[in-house]
């Protein structure tokens, strides 16, 4: 049910870990009572937001464990000081979990999103699942109907059926509309919590240096229909420079590229 999430609490990794002897290396949980059907990968776009994580990984490993989901945490850390580029750290964060383990569901979460109630499933369903519906930084309500920000499920298949994530949008804004665009151009709908249960809430910051708005966003996301065809998954590249297991997560740390 509801929950209490605040962001003046001192949080102690170590600690943390310590405290949740279940919670495998890399990040990993299976629960130990039943077999899920739910093999979740969070994947998690990152750079410079190590305090932002501290707080997701003290509320969600709690959550998804109550889920009785069989997860592991993937944060897909950018290297470099180049253009951030959220949507091809998720495509990356989607092709290296399945190097780990056969998952079937990837959930694609900001690191600074956490849900308010424990109600609001971190998994898939027969249809792309929003997860992040009612933010506190939108009034709790969908800033307009599309939006599809924040966190997302697709299942494996929903995820290959739309040629994954863009790959060319850096900066911020636009991929979270052009992945919209993309699963309704494949026929699919966006399967959402009523907006109680789907509170969030943002840790504020201010805007991220390299991350500022896309001003090509809007050309992009017009032309949807024929870039998803050979922008996506099908062009992915990348270089990973290291993998870090620690006990509450895995790290990730690649090299994206830049604008061609
Ligand atoms: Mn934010």
């Amino acid at each position: 049910g509801p929950m209490l999430i605040e962001f003046n609490i001192p949080v102690d990794l170590e600690l943390l870990a310590k405290e949740n002897p279940e919670i495998r290396m890399g990040g990993r949980h299976t629960p130990k009572d039943c077999l899920s059907p739910h093999k979740v990968a969070v994947i998690i776009p990152f750079r410079n937001r190590q305090e932002h994580l501290k707080y997701w990984l003290y509320y969600l490993h709690p959550i998804l464990q109550r889920q009785q989901l069989d997860y592991g945490i993937y944060v897909i850390n950018q290297a470099g000081d180049g253009m951030f580029n959220r949507a091809k750290l998720l495509n990356i964060g989607f092709q290296e979990a399945l190097k780990d383990y056969d998952y079937n569901c990837f959930v694609f979460s900001d690191v600074d999103l956490i849900p308010m109630d424990d109600h609001n499933a971190y998994r898939c369903f027969p249809q792309p699942r929003h997860i992040s519906v009612a933010m506190d930084k939108f009034g709790f309500s969908l800033p307009y109907v599309q939006y599809f920000g924040g966190v997302s499920a697709l299942s494996k298949q929903q995820f290959l059926t739309i040629n994954g994530f863009p790959n060319n949008y850096w900066g911020w804004g636009g991929e979270d509309d052009d992945i919209y665009n993309r699963l309704v151009f494949k026929g699919m709908s966006v399967s959402r919590p009523n907006a109680m249960v789907g509170k969030c809430r943002m840790i504020r910051h201010s805007r991220d240096k390299k991350n500022e708005p896309n001003p090509q966003r809007f050309s992009r996301i017009a032309h949807t229909k024929e870039t998803m065809k050979y922008d996506g998954l099908n062009s992915l590249t990348y270089q990973v420079l290291s993998v870090e297991r620690y006990q509450l997560y895995t790290q990730i740390t690649v090299d994206v590229g830049t604008p061609s």
